[in-house]
């Protein structure tokens, strides 16, 4: 059993909203990114947070720790309730977005292993697991995990304890929800929901299914 999470990857404001109000009802929570934000601004996070839902940003920071506090400062000013970064720059630039998180209430996610076929270049041979400890060890409060790789989930699961894993890849680059709800604690869905005809009643199929 899974939380349902919608990677709101609209690069529209307007419809953005529009999703993000007729799916309220069958998710947990919106992830937004890049992809939103360049072309809304982020003050559309507020806009979304103020429907009710939270609202996680999937900045993957990634830079030295004054920028990265600099940049989560700024995302948990605007609303959110939770940011993504990574953790490749260091357990010094993690620790700098973990308090950040923590300072305004929110939540901190550290990329272990990304869902893509070329995530399984990079984040494989111990770095994932490398990456997972320090999440743990930052005090962070879940991991990202690749439902594309149901196996490295379960690995993962089992360094990081009851820490949230929050997991992508679900729909449109393949995955199921049945292959890793049990281990997960948050499925995200994209491409799947918002690019359907119909989002409100894709995302209430997601969402029985999640369950
Ligand atoms: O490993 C990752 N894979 C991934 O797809 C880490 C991520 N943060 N994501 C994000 O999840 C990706 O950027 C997108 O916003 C969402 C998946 O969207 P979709 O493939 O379901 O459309």
């Amino acid at each position: 059993m899974s939380a349902l999470i919608l990677a709101l990857d609209a690069t529209s404001r307007n419809e953005a909203l529009a999703i993000a109000e007729s799916t309220a009802r069958y998710i947990d929570a919106i992830k937004i990114g890049y992809p939103l934000v360049l072309g809304a601004g982020l003050s559309v996070a507020g806009e979304i947070a103020a429907l009710g839902v939270p609202v996680i940003a999937d900045f993957k920071v990634a830079d030295i720790p004054n920028t990265n506090t600099l940049i989560c400062d700024s995302v948990f000013q605007a609303g959110c309730s939770a940011v993504i970064c990574h953790a490749f720059p260091g357990s010094d630039s993690l620790a700098a977005c973990v308090g950040s998180a923590h300072d305004h209430g929110g939540e901190c996610f550290v990329v272990c292993e990304m869902s893509h076929p070329g995530g399984a270049e990079w984040f494989s041979g111990g770095v994932a697991e490398s990456f997972c400890m320090m999440a743990a060890g930052a005090g962070a409060d879940g991991i990202i995990a690749p439902a594309t790789r149901p196996a490295r989930v379960a690995a993962l699961r089992e360094l990081i304890g009851t820490r949230k894993i929050y997991s992508p890849g679900v729909g449109a680059q393949g995955a199921s929800p049945e292959d890793v709800k049990e281990l997960v604690d948050g499925i995200i869905v994209g491409r799947a929901i918002y690019g359907a005809a119909d989002p409100a009643a894709a995302a209430a199929e997601y969402s029985r299914r999640c369950r």
